[in-house]
């Protein structure tokens, strides 16, 4: 059976399976759209319309719609839900799996051409050798640095576009997005919270500079605890999101672009350790020397080319799958 997430269960489903079709939330018709408006019955687990509209996976009203939740969904026009199960999630999936089993259902389409596309762009990354660096090849060399286990928390903004599309996950709470409110900048704490709850995994925060800047005296506490941490701030001076959005609905964008301090010097100002990344290839390196510390909050500024994301919207625009 096809699973797609959202933002907020990315992780759950192993990106290894062949059925794992991605996240869902992204703001235009993402590859998974075409395997949902293919879906003539949707179960929907542990989903509440706050996290992102239901309109984008039931745009006509007309799905079924299977809810398994603890708690009752409210109503919305395109969530008209079929069966509404309020109940235990695991008990009610592992009842599921039973009669599924009993009436010898089986689903035959793997939906490979989902997951072909998903890993192109990531090759596209892979192969970019670009300076500053396309957000592909960013989350290509945060995944390749990182071990399975390590807990990465993406802040809201652009950045959150491309990790929650993009970056694999096989295992859950390996990559904590927030959605919904989408609060700026809570990474930084986050992260601290996810290091002193997990000591022995790996902790990422990937924060764009704007958000980065809204809460980064955090790092002050991080040192004074002595945690080991990574930062990787996407710099484009500007908030890049809204900047994006902008171009969409009316084709310029201003009051977005902001200056940024040194992030080497504030750095070390902090008693942390500071790189800048000055080419293509600089990054993978900071990301394992990182990875490698045991002490240390690193930050990592990583200038990233947002020119990709209207380059993306037109991409999208164009793109059928035809399954
Ligand atoms: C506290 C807060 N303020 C404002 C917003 C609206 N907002 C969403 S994304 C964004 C820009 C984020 O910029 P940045 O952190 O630099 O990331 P980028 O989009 O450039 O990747 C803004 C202002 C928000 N979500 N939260």
């Amino acid at each position: 059976m096809p699973v797609v997430t959202t933002f907020m269960s990315k992780g759950v489903v192993s990106d290894r399976l062949q059925n794992t079709l991605g996240v869902v939330g992204f703001m235009h018709k993402d590859y998974e759209n075409f395997a949902i408006d293919k879906a003539d019955l949707i179960i929907s687990i542990g989903y509440t319309s706050q996290q992102f509209d239901p309109q984008k996976i039931n745009p006509n009203g007309d799905k079924k719609i299977i809810h398994i939740n603890m708690i009752r969904q409210d109503v919305d026009a395109h969530y008209s839900v079929t069966l509404n199960i309020i109940a235990n999630i695991s008990a009610s999936i592992h009842a599921l799996v039973i009669a599924l089993k009993a009436d010898q259902i089986t689903f035959d389409k793997p939906m490979a051409e989902i997951k072909t596309l998903i890993q192109a762009e990531l090759a596209d990354g892979q192969n970019s050798a670009a300076f500053p660096l396309i957000p592909q090849k960013i989350v290509y060399d945060l995944r390749c640095t990182l071990p399975d286990d390590a807990i990465v928390l993406v802040d809201t903004g652009a950045v959150k576009m491309w990790m929650a599309r993009l970056y694999q996950t096989y295992l859950p709470n390996t990559c904590i997005i927030d959605n919904g409110l989408s609060t700026m900048a809570w990474t930084l704490p986050g992260a601290l919270g996810a290091k002193l709850a997990r000591p022995e995994r790996v902790v990422v925060a990937v924060m764009g500079d704007g958000s980065f800047m809204m809460n980064s005296q955090e790092i002050e506490t991080a040192v004074r605890e002595h945690l080991h941490l990574i930062i990787v701030v996407w710099e484009d001076h500007s908030y890049g999101l809204i900047k994006w959005k902008m171009k969409i609905e009316i084709n310029e964008a201003n009051g977005v672009d902001f200056g940024n301090p040194d992030f080497v010097q504030y750095a070390a100002s902090f008693g942390a350790i500071g790189r800048k990344v000055t080419n293509s290839t600089d990054f993978s390196t900071y990301m394992q020397e990182a990875v490698a510390a045991t002490t240390g909050v690193f930050i990592i500024a990583v200038p990233v080319d947002y020119r990709e994301n209207m380059k993306l919207i037109e991409k999208l625009g164009n793109v059928s799958v035809h399954l």
